[in-house]
C-alpha cells in the first residue's frame, strides 16, 4: 500500500515524517485528483479570502468541466436520460445548505450555499431546488452533453447496473478546509452514480453522510458508493471518532472498517478524508485506487490512500 516518491506518498508513514507540515494552516483537501479545484481554493485561502468562497470557486472547476463525468455539467445521466445533481456546504458555525435531485443548473454548490445563507432550511430538493435557483438568478442550462447522451445509449444496450469499484471514474468532489484562524468548513458536489434510478439521491448532499463539519473537532467528506456511506452516516462517524480521540487518518480507517464489517463492500469503493481542528489530516478507503489532494502550500501533494482491501 506504500507508494513512494515526492508526489505520490502513502499517508501513513508521511504523517509521522512531516507532522509539523500537517499543522500548517490554512489547508484544503479534496477527494480524488481534483488538483486544479484544490489549487483554486488554496489560492483564495492563501490570499486571505473567505473559506466559503474558496470552497465554492474550487468546486466550480469540476462542475463546469464537461469532461468530468461525475460532477455538474457533463455528469452522466440517470437511466432515463436526466442529469440530476446533489451538493451541500457546511460552515464553521454549523450552518448547512444542500440541494438534491436538482436538474438544469451547472453549479449546485452555489445553490447549496444560497440555501445555507438565504433560507431557514437545510435541504431543497428537485423542482423546489430548481425554482429556488431560478429565483436566486442562476442561469438554467441543459446539463446533458452529446458525450453523455452517447454513453447512455451505449449503456442501454446491456442496461446492466452494477456500481463496481471505480467503474464510474468516481470524481465526486468533496472538499474540506481549515482557514488561517483554524475554522473548518466543507463542500461536496456530484452528479451521483451514472445510470442511477430516477429520483435516487446519494450521500453527497446529506449532512453527516457525504459531509460533516464540527468546528470544535474536525471535518470529513466522502466519495464512492453513497448507499454505503448513507447507511453508516459515514462522515458524522468519522468526526465522532475524532471526538473520541482518533487522528483523522485512524478515524477514516475505522469508518471504512465499520462499512466493511457490516456490508462487506468488496466490490465497491468508499473513500473518506478528514481534517482535525489542529490541522492534522488523513484519508482511508475500502479499495486501493482512492486518491486525495492536499494544499497547505503552493505545491499540492497527491496522496494514494491506504485501503482496507488490497
Ligand atoms: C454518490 N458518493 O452519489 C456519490 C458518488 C461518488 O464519485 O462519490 N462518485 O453515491
Amino acid at each position: 500500500m506504500i507508494f513512494g516518491g515526492a508526489l505520490f506518498s502513502s499517508c501513513g508513514p508521511l504523517r509521522k515524517a512531516s507532522a509539523d507540515k500537517q499543522h500548517k494552516k490554512p489547508l484544503v483537501i479534496s477527494t480524488w485528483n481534483n488538483h486544479e479545484a484544490n489549487n483554486v481554493a488554496w489560492k483564495i485561502l492563501r490570499d486571505g479570502g473567505s473559506v466559503l468562497d474558496a470552497l465554492e470557486n474550487g468546486i466550480h472547476i469540476p462542475e463546469n468541466n464537461p469532461d468530468d463525468t461525475s460532477v455538474g455539467y457533463g455528469g452522466r445521466p440517470d437511466r432515463d436520460g436526466f442529469v440530476t445533481l446533489d451538493a451541500c456546504m457546511m460552515d464553521h458555525l454549523g450552518n448547512a445548505g444542500s440541494v438534491t435531485f436538482m436538474s438544469g443548473f451547472k453549479n449546485p454548490i452555489s445553490v447549496a450555499r444560497k440555501v445555507m445563507e438565504e433560507t431557514p432550511h437545510v435541504i431543497l430538493s428537485g423542482v423546489g431546488a430548481e425554482q429556488f435557483a431560478l429565483n436566486q438568478g442562476f442561469e438554467k442550462i441543459k446539463l446533458l452533453t452529446t458525450d453523455s447522451k452517447k454513453a447512455l445509449e451505449e449503456w442501454k444496450v446491456k442496461s446492466k447496473y452494477a456500481p463496481v469499484i471505480n467503474s464510474e471514474r468516481h470524481d465526486t468532489i468533496g472538499m474540506i478546509a481549515i482557514d488561517k484562524d483554524g475554522n473548518l468548513s466543507g463542500g461536496c458536489s456530484t452528479s451521483g452514480l451514472a445510470y442511477k434510478m430516477r429520483g435516487r439521491v446519494g450521500d453527497s448532499p446529506i449532512i453527516g453522510a457525504g459531509l460533516f463539519v464540527d468546528n470544535d473537532i474536525g471535518a470529513a467528506t466522502a466519495t464512492g458508493l453513497g448507499e454505503l456511506v448513507l447507511k453508516t452516516l459515514g462522515t458524522f462517524l468519522v468526526v465522532e471518532l475524532m471526538r473520541g480521540g482518533l487522528s483523522p487518518q485512524e478515524a477514516c480507517k475505522q469508518a471504512v472498517l465499520r462499512i466493511a464489517n457490516k456490508y462487506g463492500g468488496k466490490d465497491n469503493q468508499v473513500g473518506f478524508i478528514a481534517i482535525a481542528k489542529n490541522g492534522d489530516y488523513g484519508g482511508y478507503s475500502l479499495q486501493k485506487g482512492f486518491q486525495y489532494i492536499v494544499h497547505n502550500s503552493d505545491e499540492g501533494e497527491l496522496f494514494n490512500s491506504a485501503s482496507f482491501y488490497s
